[in-house]
């Protein structure tokens, strides 16, 4: 059946069995889901649910005599699309009865006893805990000075006030303490996207223009698994694919994903790590056969630098003769040779390298058919939407494959039309709440989040110029000092969802190294088991707090005030009342709470959310006091604005904040970036280059060196089944989905697997054992493992590459720590293993 069809089959049909939901598009039917019976001794609160996968699902909690009896969905109020419809919960959320009573939380303060990271740990009280966290923190305050002390990463709690804030604001009373910048989510896209147009991430058009498009095309873009919320990006996506079933979909990526399942019109599997080669072989075709000097040379010339020779001429000219200083130092690194046009065509100092489609296809793996036909749709197209999601990034020199891929978009000369989009990520919409006041952190230092292990070992010496430090006099002088204090606070990123499982785990064991690790979570994860001290904290349904939809809630925003629908378990403490308790220690309790309790802070900070000027639509509209807000439970307020990327630039006239003013093929900074970072050029494709390039890398496709003894290639993939680690601890969703790594059968049945069968996935860095899946929605060539699974080495077995195995099936112990050379992010998508029978 033909895509269209199937679309207008599912619209009339009304629901098809998600397992987020599905609402009609129909609004001629009201489909009025049956209200579950609640017993009259049985108790309403909304909760909602709080991990990183970008949107803050409300959860309705019912209980009885203090107990979880069921959890539902909000399915409130109408279900028609657009109208502040329902937002539903995916299976994950409707787990929480499960998850919140799992035998691994975490029920008292404890201490380690054992060696750091073998796990043994004695219950002490909070009095305890409190002291000791707060002599620790003053004598390693006073011998290391406040730069020693750090937070990781962690992003498993999007709470508004509960949050991890506490732990900043109380480290900031100590003195402050050493930030980190960036994400693992998308720093690679960011670090891209400002080099090529000056702003952040999420600043595509919004889905609502695919109304207006005749060319879908999603390189490594899957809403389906990643956005997977009743009312999120997912959600946004099938119904704008619904809304126009004209619109022809083509989806660039290694695996055949649910955001494909039959509504896309082409899958064209392509090996990880080759985008950017893809993206030259349909360049060449739009360059080389004119189409480009006919139809967008004069948008390039306009809006664009780096496009040719002439337009870097232009900007040296102009830097020059500008007479500002830090112009004329860009000026002096642009190399106007090294243009786009003459790296596409073979030109100029390229002479006789054209990036042509065939070159591409043998090192994407499309055929050179299908990349022309692709470039000839895309030249066809009226408006075509050319999306790179965040699969694209997450790998060596990831920064470059998304800048490649955003050159496409470009060539069209349609950005800033309806319809189109610029390449990044969607335009969401959010509405306002207020979080506890961190205060002021006196150090300006910072680190990539992604190098903290190298702050713990050599931190000392690490400089702006060798691993991206920031906030230094220049680029030479040293952090100055090595990482002493970790606090760990709602993430696992201190093993699990990090590179390198068996190097961190080295790392963090030898104590004289980070002489304090603190770990704040509600279960017993990979991470907590190298605390010294284990903070247990309440879960989200023991929590009151205002919260809002998150980040990536696609175009619906919302507010949902939480209540606590039962008493905190066993000994476990709020993040507020824990670090009250810490700072009361430290003589800091009253700067802390500033005399306040949570019920007056929660009320304080709902206050400053009524005159947010982003609720003002809210429905229902926002009562006076939080308590009555708690009593409705959720407000919400869907943004029809549809957002058109660049807008303001290209038809607007304002500049953007590129060095140029203008959207940089060619990045000025990379090229200053190029010239005064270094990097260890022993690395292959560990290089820096202005122009967007296919680079050969380290455990890439064409790296010959590690293809011998590592003949697949492995990446990771964001499951149906977790929030990264979050959730693994479900057996519901253990069983739903699926824990296996995915081959092609020509690679299976080169190795004799069977379906089912247990295996071992190796490469130097570690071995893991789980079952193997043998699909052809997975490129031959490549295994695809969904990523979160939890490290559980097992020291009485040791794999082919010498360390115990992990038989929990984390994908990090394959992984490799290695900052990229941009913007020193994390490349865990590009990995080199063998697998074989375990
Ligand atoms: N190989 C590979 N690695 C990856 C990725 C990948 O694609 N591949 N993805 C990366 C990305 S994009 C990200 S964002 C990171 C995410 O990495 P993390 O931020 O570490 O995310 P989680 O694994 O969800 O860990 C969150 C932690 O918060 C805890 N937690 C949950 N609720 C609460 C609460 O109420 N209170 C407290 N105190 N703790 C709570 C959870 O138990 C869990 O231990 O992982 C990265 N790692
Ligand atoms: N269910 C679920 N949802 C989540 C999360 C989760 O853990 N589980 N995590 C949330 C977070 S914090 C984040 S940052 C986002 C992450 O969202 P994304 O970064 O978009 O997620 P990924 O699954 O890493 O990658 C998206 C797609 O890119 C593909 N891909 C990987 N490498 C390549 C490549 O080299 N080329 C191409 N063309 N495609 C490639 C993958 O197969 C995948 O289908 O998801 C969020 N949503
Ligand atoms: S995991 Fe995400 S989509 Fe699922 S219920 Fe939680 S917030 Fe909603
Ligand atoms: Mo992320």
């Amino acid at each position: 059946m033909e895509r269209r069809s199937f679309l207008k089959m599912s619209a009339a049909m009304g629901c098809a069995a998600t397992v987020s939901g599905c609402n009609s598009s129909s609004s001629d039917v009201e489909v009025v889901p049956p209200t579950p019976p609640v017993g009259s001794d049985e108790k309403l609160n909304w909760s909602a649910c709080l991990v990183n996968c970008g949107s803050n699902c409300p959860i309705k909690v019912f209980t009885k005599d203090g107990v979880i009896t069921r959890i539902e969905t909000d399915f409130e109020t109408t279900d028609e699309y657009g109208v502040n419809h329902q937002v539903r919960a995916c299976a994950r959320g409707r787990s929480l009865k499960q998850r919140t009573y799992a035998p691994d939380r975490l029920k008292t303060p404890m201490k380690r006893v054992g060696k750091r990271g073998e796990g043994k740990f004695v219950p002490i009280s909070w009095d305890e805990a409190a002291s000791t966290i707060a002599s620790e923190l003053q004598r390693i305050t006073e011998s290391y000075g406040n730069k020693s002390i750090f937070t990781t990463y962690g992003s498993g709690a999007y709470y508004g006030f509960e949050s991890r804030s506490n732990f900043h604001r109380l480290l900031n009373l100590n003195g402050g303490y050493l930030k980190y910048y960036g994400n693992y989510s998308w720093w690679q896209q960011t670090a891209a996207a400002k080099a090529t147009w000056a702003s952040g991430s999420t600043t595509g058009s919004s889905l609502l223009t695919l109304k207006d498009s005749d060319l879908f095309i999603g390189i490594g873009y899957n809403p389906s698994e990643m956005r997977q919320s009743g009312s999120g990006e997912g959600y946004d996506y099938l119904q704008a694919l619904q809304a126009n079933p004209e619109l022809e979909v083509i989806m660039v990526d290694p695996r055949y994903t649910d955001s494909m399942a039959g509504k896309e019109d082409q899958w064209l599997a392509i090996r990880p790590g080759t985008d950017a080669a893809f993206a030259e072989g349909i360049a060449y075709e739009m360059i080389s056969s004119g189409w480009v000097d006919a139809n967008s040379k004069a948008f390039l010339d306009q809006f664009c630098i780096g496009f040719d020779k002439a337009s870097l001429e232009q900007v040296v000219a102009e830097f020059e003769a500008s007479g500002d200083a830090v112009k004329m130092g860009f000026a002096a690194n642009i190399d106007p040779e090294n243009n786009y046009k003459d790296y596409i065509l073979g030109e100029g100092k390229f002479a006789g390298e054209a990036k042509t489609a065939a070159r591409a296809a043998g090192i994407c793996g499309i055929s050179e058919a299908n990349i022309k036909n692709v470039a000839s749709k895309i030249m066809a197209a009226s408006a075509p939407y050319i999306i790179t999601g965040a699969g694209v990034n997450r790998h060596a020199n990831g920064e470059q494959a998304m800048r490649a891929c955003y050159m496409l978009p470009l060539l069209t000369g349609k950005v800033g039309q309806p319809g189109v989009t610029n390449g990044g990520l969607p335009a969401q919409s959010s509405l306002g709440r207020a979080g506890l006041p961190e205060l002021t952190n006196p150090i300006t230092e910072k680190i990539s989040f992604y190098t903290w292990a190298d702050a713990v070992e050599r931190g000392e010496t690490m400089t702006g110029r060798k691993d991206g430090v920031t906030g230094t006099a220049d680029l030479d002088t040293p952090l100055g000092a090595n990482i002493k204090a970790i606090f760990s606070i709602n993430g696992n990123a201190l093993i699990n969802q990090h590179s390198d499982c068996n190097y961190s785990a080295k790392v963090l064991e030898d104590d004289t190294k980070a002489e304090l690790v603190v770990v704040c979570d509600c279960w017993m994860t990979s991470t907590a088991k190298f605390a010294d001290i284990i903070l247990p904290d309440t879960s989200w349904l023991e929590t009151n707090d205002l919260v809002n939809d998150s980040y990536a809630s696609g175009n619906m925003g919302y507010l949902t005030a939480m209540s606590t629908s039962i008493e905190p378990l066993w000994e476990c403490k709020s993040m507020f009342e824990i670090c009250s308790m810490i700072a009361d220690k430290m003589g800091l309790g009253e700067a802390f709470t500033e005399g306040k309790d949570q019920a007056a802070w929660l009320e304080e900070l709902y206050q400053s959310t009524l005159t947010n000027p982003k609720n003002a639509n809210a429905e229902p509209p926002l009562p006076a006091t939080f308590v009555e807000a708690q009593q409705q439970g959720v407000f919400r307020s869907f943004d029809s604005t549809v957002r058109i990327s660049l807008d303001s630039f290209v038809n607007g006239g304002e500049p953007l904040g590129t060095p140029s003013g203008k959207i940089e093929m060619y990045s000025i900074d990379w090229a200053q970036k190029a010239v005064e970072y270094e990097l260890d050029g022993s690395i292959l494709g560990h290089e820096i280059d202005p122009l967007p390039k296919y680079q050969i890398t380290w455990d890439g496709y064409e790296d010959t060196a590690t293809a011998a003894d590592y003949p697949l290639q492995l990446m990771g993939y964001h499951t149906k089944g977790r929030t990264h680690s979050s959730y693994h601890n479900v057996p519901w969703l253990r069983e739903a989905v699926e824990d296996a790594v995915w081959m092609n059968p020509s690679d299976a049945e080169a190795r004799g697997l069977i379906q089912g069968e247990k295996v071992l996935v190796w490469n130097d860095r570690g071995t893991i054992e789980l079952p193997v899946r043998v699909t052809p929605r997975v490129a031959p060539g490549v295994a695809a493992l969904g990523q979160g699974a939890w490290y559980q080495p097992d020291p009485n077995r040791m794999g082919p590459s010498g360390h115990p195995i992990d038989i929990g099936g984390c994908i990090n112990t394959l992984t490799r720590y290695l900052p990229t050379p941009v913007c020193k992010g994390n490349p865990q998508h590009t990995n080199r293993v063998q697998i074989a029978k375990a």
